[in-house]
């Protein structure tokens, strides 16, 4: 099929050579706008849904949908209205509820796409990465790299809800995705091994030590990813708390402190694709609002406030998620505490130089949220 052809009505052999352009596929640059647009354009637009809305769909989804052996994940992904019906949240970012009901599992799998979970309430899950069992609680961090098993069993009596973020869009438009399903979990209730599930993971007895501590004699080649694969609410709060405390912090004069989760043994982002931070922000402080490059979500875990989309704000509260597309002006109004979670693709940015920064002049109108 020969491709899109342009008009030259008042100039017959123009319009020839048009013709012929799009019979042997080519296409005239003179001739195309919107390509090389001065300043990034988003398609994805910029997006809150409820958690009130989410936990409420999860929930039926939970009731209504059985997750058997051989199933699929139960997963309601954020679909951006600005991406014409794909079921991703930001041009680069997949984001979705996963809901477990009691004595539910999620079978084994991998795949190349990155994914991380954040917990935003509950407790009792747990996730087994490559054989090392990982307890979810509220606030943590849970990752699982590009390529490793995993696998989601909740032994409890209660349902349990998270937040799912993976680099699906970028490793689709890269055309690198592989997926692989792996041996059916163990049935019936947790036994042996998962009834054994240590508090703590290997790779948090190894690497999670905090305090500046690593094992002095490394048993695995550092690779792509953080060899920490739990990152526990404690001690994210903790930091936090005491980035406020320190008279030249940054918490101390502005009220808004952030940590950025890291590989502990090399200070890098916890994967190559995605940059992970845990934002606190107090009533009255007041940040300029900023655009970056590449696109962000945002978890509300605890608080209430504003976040201020290209200049249209909307009110949140604990379980919403926010989709901020690429140079979309953001900033945050805390009417409370205000702890968020983010997710964004800046290593990916950074990594090709493209990463820009810089300081948005507010609209001197917000306008009225829809
Ligand atoms: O939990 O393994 O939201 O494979 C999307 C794909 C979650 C998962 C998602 C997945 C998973
Ligand atoms: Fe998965």
């Amino acid at each position: 099929m020969a491709t899109r052809q342009f008009d030259a009505p008042d100039d017959p052999a123009l319009n020839g050579l048009y013709r012929d352009l799009a019979e042997s596929d080519l296409q005239p640059l003179w001739e195309l706008s919107g390509l090389l647009t001065p300043t990034p354009r988003a398609r994805a637009v910029p997006y809150r849904w409820r958690g009130k809305e989410l936990r409420e769909l999860g929930g039926r989804a939970g009731d209504l949908v059985p997750v058997d052996r051989g199933g699929d994940r139960r997963v309601l992904s954020l679909s951006n209205p600005g991406l014409d019906g794909a079921p991703y949240a930001t041009a680069t970012l997949w984001g979705a509820v996963q809901y477990l009901g009691p004595r539910e599992t999620a079978p084994a799998h991998r795949h190349t796409p990155a994914a991380l979970r954040f917990v935003l309430e509950g407790e009792g899950v747990w996730t087994l990465v490559d054989g090392d069992h990982l307890h979810m609680a509220a606030g943590d961090l849970i990752l699982t790299p590009s390529w490793t098993w995993h696998e989601h069993h909740n032994p409890g009596d209660t349902s349990m809800t998270w937040f799912d973020a993976l680099d699906l869009p970028l490793v689709e438009a890269l055309e690198a995705v592989f997926f692989e399903p792996g041996p059916p979990p163990e049935p019936g209730p947790p036994s042996a091994a998962s009834s054994g599930t240590p508090a703590r993971s290997a790779s948090e007895r190894c690497f999670g030590a905090g305090a500046g501590l690593l094992p002095g004699e490394r048993t695995a080649a550092s690779s792509a990813h953080s060899p920490l694969l739990r990152y526990r609410w404690d001690e994210t709060d903790r930091a936090l708390r005491n980035l406020f405390t320190v008279p030249g912090a940054e918490g101390f004069a502005t009220r808004h402190a952030h940590v950025r989760f890291v590989d502990p043994t090399n200070g890098r982002d916890v994967m190559p694709t995605m940059r992970c931070e845990m934002h606190r922000y107090l009533p009255g402080h007041t940040a300029p609002a900023v655009r970056r490059t590449g696109s962000t979500l945002a978890a509300v875990f605890y608080g209430a406030g504003r976040v201020v989309l290209g200049g249209t704000p909307y009110d949140i509260a604990p379980g919403d998620l926010i989709a901020v597309p690429s140079w979309t002006s953001v900033t945050v109004l805390a009417e409370e505490p205000l702890d968020l979670f983010t997710v964004s693709d800046a290593p990916v940015l950074e990594a090709l130089g493209l990463y820009r920064e810089e300081a948005a002049t507010d609209p001197a109108e917000i306008t009225p949220a829809p």
